[in-house]
């Protein structure tokens, strides 16, 4: 197991703490066009955690909501905050002030550090809120020229934190589900220590020298993880872009030799065309894809073009971060690999009892990380003798591996078949015409659904009955042929949450 002291303070343990181990000149933070040392960011830490203390009042335990675009003063204030002892909720920049009210409702939320480009919403949110009394502006482009930045700069270098409990809670994150109705998860202290010295170590072998890149916004925990908790638990760097669009984060991989990347299958393929056209991303060492499930074709050339695999790896905020994951020597294509040390997984059916290797069913999952909802019926309905039953359909081979097969609302009942969306997507996405694509099931009198298809088509590729014809046939041949997309439908994007999911929901709902 997990062993830590009584009393730790995540936040000290990633700045502090790295400082007295010696890593004090390294840099920890790459953002805004400047570099930070591991000594910079506790000092500038430690004063915004003054700030927050003597000048705001933030006590132990209230909950301090944080609005940003990932970027080093985010990472700070969140990090200012933990010392402090609150309990921190990191929300996306896009957020509208009804999603903010949403959230501060459900958390309590006292006080809100925002970046002051994103204010206007902010305020609205405050105006009438029961709970948020207090908004103060921070400089996200780092040139401290915002009211906390004023506050925090003639304070002392030394803090006092907050001698918090492993046990306590840290961090709330939210999850919006598909209903809109966010739904907030409770991780403690030791949770944020856990996901690094498990699944970073063990899967990743993060090293003091590694660069971190990738586009999960800091305010979902795949981002907070990758992005700030990895590298500042291991002396590493993380390079933090407000735009993380592949072409940018090209630029950063090619620039610092970024060794590590966290980012979404879509990513890897705009990647994967770019080395086509010459760009050098020979410093990946470890390439992870969460959030999506992976398709084997981007699997596989990336494979082919780098020589390395790609892991794919699935998480969920209820837990955290990732708890199964692939293997540098343990890696394969359709294969979302085998839970991270300390986490369990079983296959179980709709009687919650354990389902015979090789039969689809719901994955449940259990480890030291969660599940704890915050005031939700879903505490009850979805945690059971600490099993966490999500909304993912897997299967798992002879060997333990587990693969993914649909999320539970992705399944397609047509003429008595289940057809997982999932497959006749990958299907899909092997012929050249296709870019991206998601499949829904659409209503249908006759055979109760059918499977349709929306398509965003590769440059070069034309839409038509020719092109509908094509991409038919090549779903017959690959799979069987009672799955193929009786519609098709040429779209120009698709609907995507702000951390790269597609919204299949919304294409239902078109449907
Ligand atoms: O797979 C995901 O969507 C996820 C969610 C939260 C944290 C980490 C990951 C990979």
């Amino acid at each position: 197991g997990f062993d830590y002291p009584e009393r730790i303070n995540v936040g000290v343990e990633l700045t502090d703490a790295m400082v007295a181990k010696g890593f004090g000149d390294r840099t920890a933070l790459i953002g805004n066009g400047r570099r930070r040392t591991y000594k910079e960011l506790a000092d500038w830490t430690n004063r915004l955690a003054h700030a927050l203390v003597e000048d705001l009042g933030v006590k132990p335990g209230n909950r301090v909501l944080i609005r940003s675009a990932n970027n080093p003063a985010m990472v700070a204030a969140w990090l200012a905050a933990t010392k402090a002892g609150a309990v921190v909720v990191n929300t996306m920049p896009l957020l509208r002030a009804g999603e903010l009210t949403k959230i501060v409702d459900k958390a309590e939320v006292q006080f809100a550090l925002c970046d002051t480009r994103l204010m206007e919403e902010m305020v609205a949110c405050a105006k009438d809120s029961r709970f948020l009394k207090t908004v103060v502006g921070f400089d996200g482009t780092s040139n401290h020229d915002a009211e906390l930045d004023r506050l925090a700069l003639e304070k002392s270098v030394l803090f006092d934190p907050v001698p918090t409990g492993r046990d306590d809670v840290a961090l709330l994150g939210f999850t919006s589900g598909t209903t809109g109705a966010p739904k907030a998860t409770m991780h403690f202290h030791r949770d944020l220590l856990i996901i690094a010295d498990g699944y970073a170590r063990e899967v990743l072998g993060v090293t003091p020298d590694d660069v971190f890149v990738g586009s999960p916004p800091l305010a979902f925990t795949f981002g907070l993880g990758g992005l700030a908790v990895f590298p500042l638990r291991f002396g590493a760097a993380a390079t933090l872009l407000e735009n993380a669009s592949p072409p940018n984060m090209i630029e950063i991989i090619e620039k610092y030799r970024a060794t590590v990347s966290f980012t979404a299958p879509t990513a890897y393929r705009v990647m994967l065309r770019a080395m086509d056209e010459g760009a050098d991303l020979s410093s990946l060492r470890a390439a992870v894809s969460a959030g999506e499930t992976l398709p084997a074709p981007v699997y596989e050339e990336w494979m082919a073009k780098t020589g390395k695999p790609m892991l794919d790896g699935i998480g969920a905020t209820e837990m955290l971060h990732i708890f199964i994951s692939n293997r540098f020597d343990d890696h394969h294509p359709a294969c979302t690999g085998r839970p991270v040390t300390g986490y369990e997984a079983r296959v179980i059916g709709e009687d919650g009892a354990e389902l015979p290797r090789g039969e689809v069913g719901r994955l449940a999952v259990r480890g030291p990380t969660g599940c704890r909802y915050l005031a939700d019926d879903r505490q009850r309905d979805y945690v059971s003798g600490g099993w966490n039953i999500t909304g993912d359909a897997f299967v798992m081979d002879p060997d333990g591996r587990l693969h993914f097969a649909a999320r539970n609302d992705d399944m397609i009942i047509s003429s008595g078949y289940n057809i997982a969306g999932p497959e006749v997507e990958a299907a899909l996405l092997s012929h050249d015409a296709v870019a991206e694509c998601a499949v829904v099931g659409r209503p249908d009198e006759e055979r109760g659904a059918i499977v349709e298809a929306h398509v965003v088509l590769a440059a070069g590729f034309a839409p038509g009955a020719e092109t509908v014809k094509a991409l038919q046939d090549h779903v017959k041949a690959a799979i069987a042929p009672y799955k193929y997309p009786r519609s098709v439908l040429f779209v120009e994007a698709l609907p995507k949450t702000e951390t790269g999911k597609i919204q299949r929901f919304r294409l239902k709902q078109t449907a």
